[in-house]
């Protein structure tokens, strides 16, 4: 990248790596002040910077080839989708710091686009962090993740939780994150499976409307908020709410709204099981609550699709997968597969084969290791 950045901008610039995430388990509990599993990886993203005095913002993706610049006095959005992750963190940035001014930047990295593996919260926290270097705003770490987040609602139009960011930006190596969307409590959890290991399967499907999909499942969540709220006032959120509340408002609300709220009820009280079982590193159980969080987001979260239900299935029975599920957003992307260490290449052949004869898909598969957050390579 630092090659790069010469050629195209000319002065020496710093680096950055920012990383992309896995979650074991609570999917789509981080905007109901839920509680989450995830873990910064190491595939992400390079980012090469440094100021320039020409108060434009000039990027360039090493990935799309494709560059784009703007004014910083006059920001839009572009057609170029890689650009308003930028331009939004951007945005929300200057609404509070007047410091900011040209900057040029250069970035490329290894996680798949679509895969689930949230290069969208790498490159987020990416720039956050760049524009902190270079004109010294002062942020925290947790502040930058929250930008990022705001940047993907008023910007992208993605009105997500504050899991991957938090995730790419706090990382921290051989651990995952146990964190608590609602306080932003976290703790660290070493994450050492022995003989077990985590295995990703790429579907390599992104299908269509996966964003507003994704909005539609959170205003499904506050329509269920709202209803348990006239019985029940003091609930703001779903963390707030019970199966047992559930039932007891089920007139009133349709069966898609149940069906989704008592999801993120469940996969909640799975990541507090989780986190035991993680403890008493009893991870057959452990592996079983994965199974348990696909069922519940393909069946009644209705955020799965056929290719993911496959891969889990194709594993459901293999003696040497502890468990498998969906991971990220869904409608595609990757499943994450806890796997006994000796069994991974005839599970990737056997998966492979079966995948392409169902799909004419190409499987990919990835083992990734936990890694730190976002950082300078070269300050
Ligand atoms: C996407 C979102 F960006 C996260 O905030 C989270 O909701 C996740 O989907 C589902 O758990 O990655």
């Amino acid at each position: 990248m630092i090659t790069i950045f010469k050629k195209r901008y000319g002065t020496g610039p710093r680096l950055l790596f920012s990383p992309g995430r896995i979650n074991l388990i609570g999917e789509h509990t981080d905007y109901n002040e839920g509680l989450v599993m995830p873990g910064a990886i190491n595939k992400g993203i390079y980012m090469a910077f440094e100021k320039n005095d020409l108060q434009r913002v000039r990027m360039y993706s090493y990935d799309f080839d494709e560059e784009a610049s703007a004014a910083i006095s006059q920001i839009e959005p572009m057609s170029a989708n890689w650009a308003n992750y930028i331009l939004g963190v951007l945005v929300e940035l200057k609404k509070t710091n007047p410091k900011i001014q040209g900057f040029d930047v250069v970035f490329g990295g290894d996680i798949p686009i679509g895969s689930g593996l949230s290069s969208s919260a790498a490159l987020e926290c990416g720039i956050g962090f760049v524009l902190n270097v270079l004109f010294d705003l002062g942020l925290k770490k947790i502040d930058i993740a929250k930008v990022g987040q705001m940047a993907e609602h008023n910007f992208v139009g993605v009105r997500c939780g504050i899991m991957d960011q938090f995730a790419s930006i706090k990382g921290k190596k051989n651990h995952v994150i146990r964190l608590d969307c609602r306080s932003l409590s976290y703790s660290y959890f070493p994450l050492f499976f022995l003989e077990y290991q985590i295995l990703l399967c790429n579907s390599k499907v992104k299908h269509s409307l996966a964003e507003s999909s994704y909005n539609e499942r959170r205003s499904s969540c506050e329509i269920g908020v709202a209803a348990l709220q006239k019985k029940y006032p003091k609930v703001n959120s779903l963390r707030d709410a019970t199966l047992t509340m559930m039932d007891a408002i089920k007139a009133s609300i349709t069966d898609t709204i149940f069906k989704r709220c008592s999801y993120v009820i469940e996969e909640n009280q799975r990541v507090q099981k989780a986190t035991q079982l993680l403890k008493q590193r009893n991870l057959a159980s452990f592996g079983a609550l994965l199974f348990e969080s696909h069922r519940g987001l393909s069946e009644k979260y209705e955020v799965s699709c056929k290719e993911l239900d496959f891969l889990v299935n194709q594993v459901k029975e293999d003696p040497d997968v502890l468990g498998s599920r969906m991971m990220g957003g869904g409608f595609g992307g990757c499943t994450i597969n806890l796997i006994k260490r000796t069994a991974k290449p005839r599970l990737i052949d056997q998966l492979s084969t079966k995948y392409k004869e169902q799909y004419q898909i190409e499987l990919e598969c990835y083992e990734v290791e936990l890694v730190n957050g976002t950082h300078l390579l070269k300050p």
